[in-house]
């Protein structure tokens, strides 16, 4: 395989931890449309973005992203979620942010829509071993999270899904402590990598794809980007997450794609791009490490998987 230093970046504008990003401005769709308005559930509305930090890989279909996908409030099949998902009502929804800062608040999704959106290709790599390319439109994480005055005591943050079993028929069995929850140590979540999605190829994110708004850590595994967010704590220890409550031994709370350390059930080494017909390897941070490396310097990254 070919490696080379900086695989894959459009703007080579990216220094050492800094992460300053040149943005080349670009709208998409009908410019700067407000979603606000539109009520019950929401149909795709395109949405007006800069483009941000991507890989150059071609993009995984959007048929793929949106019709194979991991959303256990649906189903535990791979099109139950596309299947199931538009049953879920995304307006109004309100995303709480609290916990350990001066200035908790509750954010209307029609109000962080209309925040500067900028578009991300990622990739993203499921436990399970399988990829994709995802262009998502969203924000940093960062940005909400500056916005509620973290204090000192806010070292970890908590994000949940919501409980409405009513639309999320797959809440009515237990195969996961529900709500589904997770987590992040502040520095990962103050990472500018770090985005909240809130659309996909230029348009509002499909329920299946955790509509309207959802985490993406592209250099962890695909379960740690938890769908269809509702609350977002601040906390000073490390909260519980709804995979490693159900499987300790088998997802940790760091879970970093890592070749190196296999799932107890399968090898890590390789995934197939969905799409794609031969496996290809797996790289160490999803191949973000040149940006995120920095953040495990002294763990041992072999315990803490
Ligand atoms: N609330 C919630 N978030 C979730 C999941 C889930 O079951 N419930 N599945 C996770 C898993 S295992 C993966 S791989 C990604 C899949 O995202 P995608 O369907 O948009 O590709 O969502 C993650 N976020
Ligand atoms: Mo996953």
């Amino acid at each position: 395989m070919l490696i080379r230093h900086r695989p894959d970046l459009t703007d080579n504008d990216v220094t050492d931890r800094g992460l300053y990003l040149r943005r080349r401005e670009f709208i998409a769709g009908a410019a700067g449309l407000g979603l606000a308005g539109l009520g019950g559930v929401a149909s795709a509305a395109p949405l007006a973005f800069t483009k941000g930090f991507s890989t150059t890989e071609k993009p995984t279909p959007k048929n793929d992203i949106t019709s194979y996908n991991n959303f256990y409030e649906f189903g535990v099949d791979k099109g139950d979620p596309a299947q199931n998902a538009g049953k879920l009502k995304t307006r109004p929804w309100t995303v709480r942010v609290d916990g350990a800062c001066e200035a908790p608040r509750t954010f209307d999704i029609d109000e962080l829509i209309k925040n500067k959106l900028e578009e991300r290709i990622y990739r993203l790599r499921c436990v399970e071993g399988w990829s994709m390319v995802i262009p998502w439109v969203g924000f940093p994480l960062k940005d909400l999270i500056a916005a509620v005055k973290p204090t000192s005591k806010a070292r970890f943050v908590a994000f949940e899904t919501l409980m409405r079993p009513s639309e999320m028929t797959g809440q009515r069995w237990d195969v996961l402590q529900w709500p589904y929850r997770e987590g992040l140590r502040i520095d990962e979540a103050v990472h500018p990598l770090t985005l909240i999605a809130v659309g996909l190829y230029g348009e509002t994110l499909p329920n299946q794809n955790g509509a309207p708004l959802r985490l993406v850590v592209p250099w962890k595994y695909g379960f740690k980007s938890i769908k269809s967010i509702t609350r977002i704590s601040l906390v000073e220890r490390q909260p519980p997450t709804a995979w490693n409550l159900s499987a300790p031994r088998e997802y940790g709370f760091y879970s970093n794609v890592n070749p190196a350390v296999d799932h107890p059930r399968w090898s890590q080494a390789t995934e197939r791009r969905i799409g794609e017909f031969r496996r290809r390897d797996t790289l160490a941070f999803n191949g973000y490490g040149e940006w995120v490396a920095d953040l495990y310097r002294g763990m041992d990254l072999k315990r803490n998987f």
